[in-house]
This record gives structure tokens, sequence and C-alpha cells, in this order.
């Protein structure tokens, strides 16, 4: 059983073989059917097969990032699409600096998930400018509407809001709280930032005491808990993070302070990633809120009816759920990222 990052690198790796074969292989009009083309190349809707389509990816900082992967790179595969696809190591220049490469590489399409919600004005009016539609995949970008043709991804503002009611149900509407932040500026941390406090604002006995930046990542959202069960350990009775990496990360600081993660602090995050259920099924995390990375199919569907002019909503929402611990064993088996 290959490993997820294994995967990643065999699709990429397919996929680059494949879009050789595309650019060096047979002439794509000697499969065209005659009896349904009129000879007009020009008119002819594009297929899957003929889609070339760039993604600027954000990086792999949490198993939810490595799913979407996963998910964008085997539906690429399955339809026989040209995917160009970039890893910007969550560094927005990066992606700016791919969105420009997929301009001059005249791609039918742009995907991209936004690292950060601003400073993206110029580079998504070049692509305009070059009648390249972009997609916004994921994460959302502060740009006017007729920069983009759509956004597919989340509620996360409805994601804070999940993850407060039940942050209120573990403590019984009153307790001290520390959160911890997803990446400085992303969407879903703004959004979830906003949700939790809407929902808190009828409990004045819930106080969020400690609210820092773990930036989406297991390795941070461990150094962040150290740091702050030094100055306010006994006081904290529940914890909220930004994403299930961050909490796993702060799970494993808390039960090295000696405190036990689940009990003496309650811990509510969000994706509902496989190990955010072996952590239910430990016992060291009471909830998690879903947020779905498996956007590969929609977003290819979506970009092949823009690149064909066919009108499409300017958002698509994802169906997300709310996990706990008594179904954990049952669904683990059945989660994809
Ligand atoms: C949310 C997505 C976030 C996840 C994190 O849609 O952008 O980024 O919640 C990921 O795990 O890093």
């Amino acid at each position: 059983m290959m490993s997820l990052p294994q995967k990643i690198a065999a699709l990429i790796s397919v996929l680059f073989f494949s879009a050789c074969i595309g650019a060096c292989g047979a002439d794509s009009t000697a499969t065209l059917d005659s009896s349904t083309f009129d000879g007009n190349e020009e008119s002819r809707p594009k297929t899957y097969q003929d889609l070339v389509v760039g993604f600027s990816q954000i990086g792999a900082e949490s198993d939810w990032r490595t799913g979407n992967t996963v998910s964008i790179l085997e539906e690429a595969e399955r339809l026989g699409v040209e995917l160009i696809f970039s890893d910007a190591q969550q560094e927005q220049e990066n992606q700016i600096k791919a969105i420009r490469t997929f301009i001059a590489q005249q791609v039918d399409v742009i995907g991209v998930s936004p690292v950060v919600e601003t400073g993206w004005e110029s580079v998504f009016q070049e692509a305009k400018d070059a009648g390249i539609p972009i997609i916004v995949v994921d994460r959302r970008a502060q740009v006017d509407e007729d920069l983009y043709a759509v956004r597919l991804g989340s509620d996360f503002v409805e994601e804070g809001r999940r993850a407060a009611r039940e942050m209120v149900r573990l403590l019984d509407g009153r307790g001290n709280i520390m959160e911890l932040v997803g990446t400085i500026d992303s969407a879903p941390a703004n959004d979830r930032y906003l949700g939790f406090r809407e929902i808190l604002e009828d409990y004045p006995e819930m106080v969020i005491i400690v609210s820092v930046s773990a930036d989406f990542t297991r390795a941070k959202g461990k150094e962040v808990m150290e740091d702050y069960l030094k100055e306010y350990g006994d006081q904290i009775d529940g914890l909220f993070a930004h994403n299930d990496d961050m909490a796993i990360g702060a799970i494993q600081a808390i039960e090295e302070y000696d405190l036990v993660p689940g009990e003496d602090i309650k811990i509510v995050s969000i994706d509902a990633i496989r190990d955010a259920f072996q952590a239910m099924i430990d016992g060291k995390l009471n909830v998690t809120v879903e947020c779905n990375p498996l956007l590969g199919p929609q977003f290819f569907e979506v970009a092949l009816k823009v690149v064909n002019g066919e009108q499409v909503a300017k958002f698509i929402p994802s169906i997300e759920g709310v996990y706990y611990p008594a179904d954990a064993e049952e669904i683990i088996q059945t989660r994809r990222y």
C-alpha cells in the first residue's frame, strides 16, 4: 500500500509521461468521429483529452492538502487531462510565478488554491487579459468576481460555527479556550476565527484566553502548544484547532505536559482526516468538523464547462458533516484522506 506522498510522486510521473505522449503522440484530430465533426476545429467543444490545465497547489502542509492533491492528480489521470501541477511550498510568490508560467504556456484553464486571501489582483488580471479562465479551488482570493470564473470549496465560517457549538456543548457553556489559528491571512483561518466567535457571543462565560497561529502544520501545533501550556497549562479547559494536524501536534504536547487530551482539555478541530478519527478512537480528540478536500472530480467537470463556455455558478459549496468518537471506529475505514 503506497503512502500518500508515494502516491503523489507516482501520479505526477505518470501525468508527466502521459503529457509527453499527448504532446509528441498521435494527432488528436485523427481520433475525431467524422460523422459528428463539421470540419471547423474551432467550433468543436473540447473534451477532457483536449484539455490542458495548470494547477497551482499551496503545498503539502497537512493531510488535508495531501488528500486534495491526490484527488486532483487521480482525476486528471482518470480523465486523460494534461495537467501541469505546481507545489508552492506555502509561498504566494511561487504561486504567482506558476500562474505566469501557465499563462506563457497558454493552458486552457488555471486552477489555484490561494495560500492567502490578498495580493492576487494583478496576476489574475494577467490571466484574464490572456483569455485564460481561473478556477479558485478551496481557499478564497480577495479579488473582483470578474477576475475568476468560479470558486469551489467550503463555507469556512460555518465550519467555525459548528466547532463553537460543539465546544459550548463539551464545556457546558463555560470555560477558558485556547485557539490554534491556521495560516495568517488565509481564508479558512479568517473565516473559522469569525464563525467561532459569532456563536460564542451568546456565551459570555466561554472565554478565548489565547489565540495564536500554528500555520496548519502538526509540528507548529506541538511547538506552540508546548509554549502556552507552560504559561496557561491548568487554566485551559478547551482547545479549538483550525485543523486536525495542529490538533494532533497539540495532543502530543498536552500528553508530554502530563495532562489528558480529550479529558483535562476538550479538543475540537476541523478537516476530518483519518488521523483525527484515530485520535477520537484513542479518546484524545472530542470532535472533528469535516472540510472536504476531495475536489478533483468537481474541479475538472467545472473546468471543461468553463472552457466550453457553459454557465456555472460563481460559488459551488462543498457538502460536509461533523464527526464524533462514537462513530469513529466504523467510519475510519471509509475515510479517503
Ligand atoms: C481548508 C484548507 C485548509 C485545511 C488545512 O479548506 O484550505 O488548509 O483546513 C489545510 O488542513 O492546510
